[in-house]
């Protein structure tokens, strides 16, 4: 039996999600789960997928360091996905049927980091194209508000077409076969510099304790974090959950992370409504 929501959500909250495009939630999960995904994630980081990559290293060693859709090797994770209330909580929030697992992702900075993550949205690199969709980003530690990931509230309603940043770029160490994207001759014009003018943005981000997770559509901009003090880390869990209108798209400008080989080896095609044992439906509104 999946775990119950220790609270409601309220309708404040999902007004919000729609409304900004991401919600803060507090004490949402409780510490038996933070306990499960940091179980999880050190192992993750022990035994990375092929995917995995450290994004930065400095010149005093210190790293972050990213995975991806390594659920399916950890039980930690598997046991978060079918069996916490985070499938139920996305449900809620994009008030929708039935809810699919899309994909995990770890964000692990080591402490002091000042890595900070570029400006973007999640939609146009992902071979998915719909407004259900969300990220529940879930600090595993403690993080401050000028430390955690900082959002554009209202830009998920934009239809403006930006040239997003290369996350392939993000390799120090050079690893082979790393996902690349180019927008070129599809995106309209540049992200805006957010970080020179953050109050006419009216960026927010929040303090956070293990337990809280913020909600987001993957069409909002988002970026920052890192910046870390010297006697501080971050480690982050996230998971991404579609709703209603979900469906598979292949992107020309490239897909980062690129699952089209692995979709179109599940028999899945642009159009499809995702599904099969790699999107597994973890929801649905008639289990209320
Ligand atoms: O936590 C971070 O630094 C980045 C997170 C992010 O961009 C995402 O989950 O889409």
């Amino acid at each position: 039996m999946p775990s119950k929501l220790p609270r409601e959500v309220s309708t404040e909250e999902i007004d919000s999600y729609h409304r900004d495009g991401v919600v803060l939630l507090k004490d949402i999960f409780n510490p038996e789960w933070i306990e499960v995904l940091s179980r999880g994630l050190t192992k993750n980081c022990e035994n990375p997928t092929h995917r995995a990559r450290t994004w930065d290293r400095d010149k005093q060693g210190r790293t972050m360091f990213w995975d991806s859709q390594a659920w399916q090797d950890i039980d930690e994770y598997k046991n978060f996905i079918f069996n916490s209330h985070a499938g139920e909580l996305a449900g809620k929030l994009l008030k929708a049927k039935e809810i699919n697992f899309f994909f995990d992702a770890v964000f692990v900075r080591s402490t002091g980091t000042q890595f900070s993550t570029p400006w973007h949205q999640d939609e146009p690199y992902w071979t998915i194209e719909g407004y259900d969709t969300c990220t529940i980003w879930m600090p595993l530690v403690p993080v401050k508000k000028k430390n955690a990931l900082a959002f554009v509230p209202g830009s998920h309603l934009s239809d403006q077409v930006f040239d997003q940043y290369n996350f392939g770029t993000l390799n120090p160490d050079g690893k082979s076969d790393v996902d690349q994207v180019d927008f070129t001759g599809i995106a309209q014009e540049s992200i805006p510099d957010i970080d020179a003018d953050p109050d006419r943005y009216n960026v927010v981000s929040w303090d956070m304790q293990p337990g809280d997770c913020i909600a987001f559509n993957s069409r909002i901009l988002h970026g920052g974090s890192g910046k870390l003090d010297e006697d501080q880390e971050l480690k982050v869990f996230t998971s991404k959950w579609l709703g209603d209108d979900a469906r598979v798209k292949f992107r020309e400008c490239g897909m980062d992370p690129d699952h089209s080989d692995i979709m179109t080896q599940y028999g899945l095609k642009p159009g499809d409504r995702p599904g099969t044992d790699l999107y597994p439906k973890i929801w649905t509104s008639h289990q209320q």
